[in-house]
């Protein structure tokens, strides 16, 4: 049975002291849920984040990480950095990286290849432009996005995978996919899901929705059969705002 998943991207938001204030304040409010809760605040935070929510139930996880094991990468944070301060689950893909890093889908295949090998979890993102929607593409984008980073694994490796399809048209600009734009995506992913692999690694597979979720759209955005929780920028930097997606859930 696959999770519900809902994940706050802080991207690069709040310095140490507001990182370790916003953590509190969340694993104070943090409702009863059965939801796996995960925070990526910003790379140079995150080992305090890691022990400041030391005895909560919200999971630390990162933002990026690079395909390489180490070596001369200026900049870079690779797997086992990660790991040796207690993080396995990474954002990889986000449209932010692709479009200001210069991050392809090659470059994509190369990280998740590396964090599976690693042991890492993979929040795979993805999502279509707003061009593509407006002249009809989205599905070709998206199916070519999956194709083109996650369809050589193997069967086995999904189970380290979670997908956040994320319109780019809708990041940030609270231009929110409707409830129902969200579902027909969902469906079309675990359809070419089931295409490439086989029914069971698409309907095991936890999909995502983000882009300006809110907490007055959560609820029926997360309402939605194929739609399996958020990943969740702006309205995750205020504690209630979050608690309140958390309880959308
Ligand atoms: C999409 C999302 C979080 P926001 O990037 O990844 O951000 O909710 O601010 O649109």
């Amino acid at each position: 049975m696959r999770s519900k998943i809902v994940a706050g991207n802080w991207k690069m938001n709040k310095n140490l002291a507001e990182t370790e204030a916003l953590l509190t304040e969340l694993a104070a409010k943090l409702p009863d849920t059965t939801a796996e809760v995960m925070v990526a605040p910003t790379y140079v935070n995150l080992a305090s984040a890691v022990r400041t929510l030391e005895s909560s139930a919200i999971e630390v996880i990162a933002q990026n990480m690079h395909f390489a094991e180490n070596g001369a990468y200026t900049g870079e944070i690779s797997a086992d950095m990660l790991l040796s301060i207690g993080i396995d689950t990474a954002i990889i893909g986000h449209s932010e990286r692709r479009a200001y890093f210069g991050e392809t889908d090659e470059i994509l295949a190369k990280k998740v290849v590396t964090a599976l090998a690693k042991n890492i979890r993979v929040m795979f993102c993805f999502g279509e432009e707003l061009e593509d929607r407006k002249s009809d593409n989205h599905f070709k984008v998206v199916e070519s996005q999956l194709k083109n980073a996650l369809f050589s694994l193997e069967a086995a490796d999904w189970s380290k995978i979670v997908l956040a399809y994320e319109p780019v048209w809708a990041i940030g600009t609270g231009e929110t996919a409707s409830p129902e734009q969200a579902q027909e995506m969902h469906a079309f992913i675990r359809k070419t899901i089931t295409d490439a692999y086989d029914a069971s690694i698409a309907n095991n597979v936890s999909i995502l929705y983000g882009g300006s979720v809110k907490p007055a759209n959560a609820v029926e955005i997360f309402g939605k059969p194929d739609v399996d929780g958020g990943l969740i920028g702006g309205a995750s930097l205020v504690a209630d705002d979050f608690v309140a997606i958390i309880k959308a859930i």
